[in-house]
């Protein structure tokens, strides 16, 4: 594991021990002092995999000031932090309620409800399961209890609806604009109030003092009608069918029932809201026109058409068909939202960036946010969407460790906005740290990690496919087509399971075991050479994974590379010598002294006779920082390599950001530096492919200021 992810790790772990006080952690030390109901939520995933106790404490807190109707307080208020925001509970006097909890001070509103989503990550996370299960016991009914009052009092037309913009989580998206802007606020008298969010330097990024007044005017509509829900629905302006809120309660409902099932409790209620919500969300929030999912303005009866990242959140909940989880997916992957191939642009931004109203600074206007972006990773990952999620993960560990734990980010700079040493943006890091790093190593690594000390031939069987040695390269590639067809997605990564078993890899197999007839002098040409070693490169290693059952990583197996080997032409062929000794015309691994081929080595004959730096970015190691697989034929190789390169550094393995003066690269430029042509070989490769002019006059301009970062490499399966 790269040490900058450990020492980021501690870093985070810093943050949050900071902005803990004794039982929660406050979002942030001065601009949000107090609990926040989501943000303890995300926070407990963090602690989950290093302080149980504290994940625990954290959630315990929050619900023992759930009300006594069920509503779990969008703020607990701490007494001794009073005065520091803005507003606090004499302007909430939530004691107009008879549901009020007796001792504690809250707002007198909720938010979105990811709570069982995160007990069951504490569950889940947690070493002994026993030690966790009173907790579980403890909170379950609580948990019940809370979205009982979403689907009893807060329900309509089977959507869970909103009452104000701060319950949302969401609190100045675009989305509430036309609503807040039509309020008659003379209806209801709004005292004068000071806000306490404001510094010298925050003012664009924070929402509009309009915006507070009708802030405030909800609050004093509640006040006025005592906090009743009924009255509130039928007087207020604000009542809303939030795309987001209702796919967090279905994420949720989803995490009730298998909490349910570890305490042998009944569901049927809970089956119930899952499938009322997602029918309700599926049926009229979706549009297939925008590709998107919009909230809905329940007073208005009409669909609030702003294009959020709220609106891919039906892919979190589990919501969206499988249909419309591709529609939408089409959108979320595009360039109005920082798309796959993009490149220089940080995913996803909270709202369109094509839109004019796209605020890159304004929080829930623009910016790229923690929180949003784990939601979706999981959301990805639930509709196998692996390469975007993996994207996403990328950006939630790089945003911080480059420019640090901010509330939320520039999508094209990746500069931190908002207050510094934000809770939630520690706390998600770190469970994505140990998602991909730390529990993979522990749990998967460490017990399967085998030492290949000798060489395995991988087409070694007596069965061939073919007599005709001509056709031979010929066939393999065309089977590598076939493969691909039925075993690759889309997004370029690899099916191993489903490929390992099918009748289509037998043939292949058939075929590789013919390669041991196969006359290397038959390739003439370099083009013939660089095609074929590419494609027998990028086979050998799906072989090698498949025969050797490698489940989560390439680094399963010490060896892989090395003593995984192909026998062509009666010579033995690993990956390393194709790469290194063949096409890198025999130069040393990254990480060896001596050169792949040794003076003696027969190989030698077949080195190419120059290298074309371009291999880098057609071969595939099978992991998910690689090059998305390809076949390469000799007659277009060239062309085939362009667009490889191409598509590499425009993609978000590439990011000049000029504000910074930094241009952060992937890890292959750092191994192989030398073939680049180091620092200045590798700033004219990028210029030559990068799409974008302005960053391209950028890094022209100011090659010698630039320096150059690595991105961590994601050594993970690109199953
Ligand atoms: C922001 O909202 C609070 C009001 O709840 C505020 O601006 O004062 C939002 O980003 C919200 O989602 C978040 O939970 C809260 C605390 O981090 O800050």
């Amino acid at each position: 594991m790269a040490n900058h992810i450990l020492l980021n790790l501690k870093r985070a772990k810093y943050v949050l021990d900071k902005n803990w006080i004794g039982n929660f952690t406050q979002p942030s030390r001065f601009l949000y002092p107090h609990q926040w109901n989501w943000d303890s939520a995300f926070i407990s995933i963090g602690y989950s995999h290093f302080n149980t106790k504290r994940a625990i404490t954290e959630l315990t807190s929050l619900f023992n000031a759930q009300w006594k109707n069920g509503m779990v307080p969008q703020i607990v208020f701490t007494k001794k932090n009073l005065g520091s925001y803005f507003p606090e509970p004499e302007i909430w006097q939530t004691s107009r309620s008879k549901f009020a909890p007796d001792n504690y001070l809250t707002s007198g509103i909720s938010m979105p409800p990811i709570h069982a989503y995160a007990v069951l990550k504490i569950y889940e996370n947690s070493l002994n399961k026993n030690k966790v299960l009173p907790f579980i016991k403890w909170i379950f009914p609580k948990l019940i209890k809370s979205h009982q009052y979403f689907y009893k009092y807060r329900c309509h037309d089977d959507f869970i609806y909103v009452i104000h913009p701060w319950e949302s989580g969401m609190d100045n998206s675009p989305a509430w604009d036309n609503i807040l802007e039509n309020i008659d606020i003379n209806k209801v008298t709004v005292p004068a109030f000071k806000r306490k969010d404001l510094s010298t330097d925050n003012a664009e990024m924070r929402p509009k003092d309009s915006d507070y007044t009708r802030y405030i005017y909800l609050v004093e509509l509640f006040k006025k009608y005592s906090y009743q829900e009924s009255k509130i629905f039928e007087n207020s302006p604000f009542i809303v069918a939030d795309t987001l809120f209702n796919s967090v309660i279905s994420a949720s409902n989803k995490a009730l029932l298998k909490l349910a099932k570890i305490l042998k409790n009944d569901s049927t209620e809970i089956l119930e809201w899952d499938n009322r919500t997602t029918n309700a969300v599926r049926n009229k929030l979706y549009s297939e026109k925008d590709k998107i999912f919009y909230s809905y303005d329940l007073k208005n009866n009409s669909l609030l058409k702003a294009d959020t990242a709220a609106g891919f959140m039906p892919l979190f909940g589990g919501i969206a068909t499988e249909k419309q989880a591709e529609t939408i997916y089409s959108y979320l992957n595009s360039t109005g939202f920082c798309s796959l191939l993009q490149g220089n642009c940080f995913t996803i931004p909270n709202y369109d960036t094509k839109k004019t109203d796209y605020d890159r600074k304004n929080y829930w206007r623009g910016p790229v946010w923690i929180n949003i972006n784990w939601m979706l990773w999981e959301g990805l990952k639930r509709y196998a969407y692996i390469q975007k999620a993996d994207d996403l993960a990328r950006d939630i560990i790089q945003l911080p460790v480059r420019f640090g734990f901010f509330e939320y980010f520039d999508s094209f700079n990746g500069r931190g906005y908002g207050t510094k040493d934000f809770s939630w943006s520690a706390a998600l890091f770190t469970d994505l740290c140990y998602e991909y790093y730390i529990k993979h190593k522990k749990n998967k690594l460490s017990k399967t990690r085998k030492i290949l000390l000798n060489s395995i031939v991988l087409n070694n069987e007596s069965s061939y496919a073919i007599t005709d040695q001509k056709n031979i390269s010929q066939l393999l590639l065309t089977k590598v087509k076939e493969l691909k067809k039925e075993f690759y997605t889309d997004s370029g990564t690899i099916n191993y399971q489903s490929l390992q078993k099918s009748k289509q890899y037998n043939e292949y197999k058939m075929i590789t075991n013919s390669l041991r007839k196969f006359d290397l002098n038959m390739l003439n040409s370099e083009n013939e050479k660089k095609a074929f070693w590419i494609n027998v490169y990028n086979t050998v290693i799906v072989d090698s994974i498949v025969q050797s059952g490698i489940k989560t990583s390439v680094k399963e197996v010490i060896g892989l590379f090395s003593k995984c080997k192909y026998n062509i032409g009666n010579k033995l062929f690993s990956a390393d010598d194709i790469e290194h000794g063949i096409l890198r015309c025999n130069a040393r691994h990254a990480f060896r002294k001596i050169k792949q081929f040794h003076f003696l080595n027969s190989k030698k004959k077949y080195i190419m006779k120059n290298l074309d730096v371009r291999i880098h970015f057609a071969l595939v190691c099978g992991s998910r920082s690689c090059a998305p697989i390809k076949y390469y034929s000799s007659n277009n190789i060239d062309n085939d390599l362009e667009i490889a390169t191409r598509n590499f550094i425009n993609s978000s393995e590439v990011m000049v950001l000029p504000e910074n003066n930094r241009l952060l690269v992937s890890s292959i430029f750092k191994w192989y530096k030398n073939d680049f042509g180091g620092k200045n070989g590798i700033i004219n490769i990028i210029l030559k492919y990068l799409n974008n002019e302005e960053k391209k006059e950028f890094l022209s301009n100011n090659r010698k200021k630039i320096k150059i970062e690595y991105l961590y490499y994601d050594w993970n399966l690109n199953k």
